[in-house]
């Protein structure tokens, strides 16, 4: 196949539940939709979640830069990840040039796919198969009482785990909203949390250590994501396991993590990771080093890959996407059932991605 065009839109979904991390809140998601045209017709799909609006246009103008590279060449993701990197050199592959490059990466993986007329999973040579996931919206920094509300609606819909935001100004009132969840959902229900780098080494130790009579499943980012040293030791001194991955840039700072024993699970982010073709090298990695292997965001495409990985741990559920997909992901008693289409599973619904155009 060869590309054609690419075409990108940027829209604003607002959130069910707002994303309250101790960096940031999130109340709606700006993502950039991708769509890579061929001269067969066949047109492959990613979406980008954005972080900040501003980004989706600085990363439209790195797909046009990109565009007038990869133009009339094959639509062979790897290929194209090496001309593209080779391009980037002087500047770096990182940040908003290597969001662009993962979102080209993405989308002709799901045009091959869909020309091959397998769903992701089985193009990569897997069995599609359900993946455990842990309902991911909302538990953002608020009142104890409000969080044990908030659980129990996200479990309502089959999940039986749930990941709680902490890094509150005080370990008490880490205690606080962990008990207030903890005592409310089943003893079977597992509860992640996601201090999003709000500790330094010493208070993570203190707070770590607190939550390790807590009945939590993993402690995530507890400190700076690239203290590797920090976070080494502290996947040793606690008994909670530590989870890092969504700042992994490419498989290189997985490796340099894994190096360092900086963590007990790993979970990249698709898009962070480098694409699919990042995802696969990831995948590699985990599996040499017999660590468990989660996704973060991007549930759809994730279902796919954890279905191709050979230490799939855990799927982190996110709905965004279903105020602008024909098909959202379906969750059956827990767990994430890749799409049984040819490609992703993404599909844009026109009139809904107007509405949220911005
Ligand atoms: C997170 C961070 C930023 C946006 C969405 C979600 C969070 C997670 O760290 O792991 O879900
Ligand atoms: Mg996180």
């Amino acid at each position: 196949m060869i590309l054609r065009n690419i075409r990108a839109t940027a829209i604003k979904v607002p959130l069910n539940f707002v994303l309250g991390t101790s960096a940031q809140a999130v109340s709606a998601a700006p993502l950039l939709l991708v769509d890579i045209e061929t001269e067969e017709g066949i047109t492959g799909h990613a979406y980008q979640f954005c972080y900040t609006p501003k980004a989706a246009g600085a990363i439209q103008i790195f797909l046009d830069d990109a565009l007038s590279v990869i133009k009339g060449a094959q639509v062979d993701s790897e290929a194209i990840w090496q001309t593209l990197a080779r391009r980037y050199v002087l500047i770096g592959v990182q940040g908003i040039v290597r969001m662009a490059m993962a979102m080209i990466d993405v989308a002709c993986w799901d045009a091959a796919a869909k020309a091959a007329g397998l769903p992701l999973a089985k193009f990569l040579g897997a069995e599609p198969h359900p993946i455990p996931a842990y309902n991911s919206c909302g538990l953002g920094l608020m009142a104890p009482q409000a969080l044990a509300d908030e659980a129990e609606k996200l479990l309502a819909t089959g999940f039986r785990a749930v990941k709680l935001r902490l890094g509150y100004p005080t370990l008490e009132e880490d205690l606080a909203a962990t008990r207030a969840v903890r005592n409310r959902v089943p003893d079977s229900v597992m509860i992640m949390t996601d201090f999003n780098q709000a500790l330094g080494s010493e208070e993570a130790l203190r707070r770590g250590c607190a939550l390790d009579d807590e009945g939590i499943y993993w402690i995530e980012e507890p400190v700076r994501h690239d203290n590797y040293v920090a976070s080494a030791a502290l996947a040793n001194d606690i008994a909670t396991p530590v989870q890092l991955g969504e700042n992994f840039s490419q498989v290189y700072d997985m490796e340099k993590a894994l190096a360092a024993k900086a963590c007990d699970f790993v979970m990249p982010d698709l898009e962070r990771i480098g694409g699919v073709t990042g995802w696969l090298r990831a995948a590699s990695l985990a599996r040499e080093a017999g660590i468990e292997m989660s996704s973060h965001l991007y549930p759809e495409v994730s279902a796919h890959l954890l279905a191709a990985t050979p230490t799939a741990h855990w799927l982190e559920y996110v709905d965004w996407a279903n105020a602008f997909v024909t098909e959202p992901l379906r969750i059956v008693d827990g767990y994430a059932v890749p799409g049984s289409r040819p490609g992703n599973g993404l599909e844009w619904d026109p009139a809904l991605v107007q509405r949220y155009a911005v």
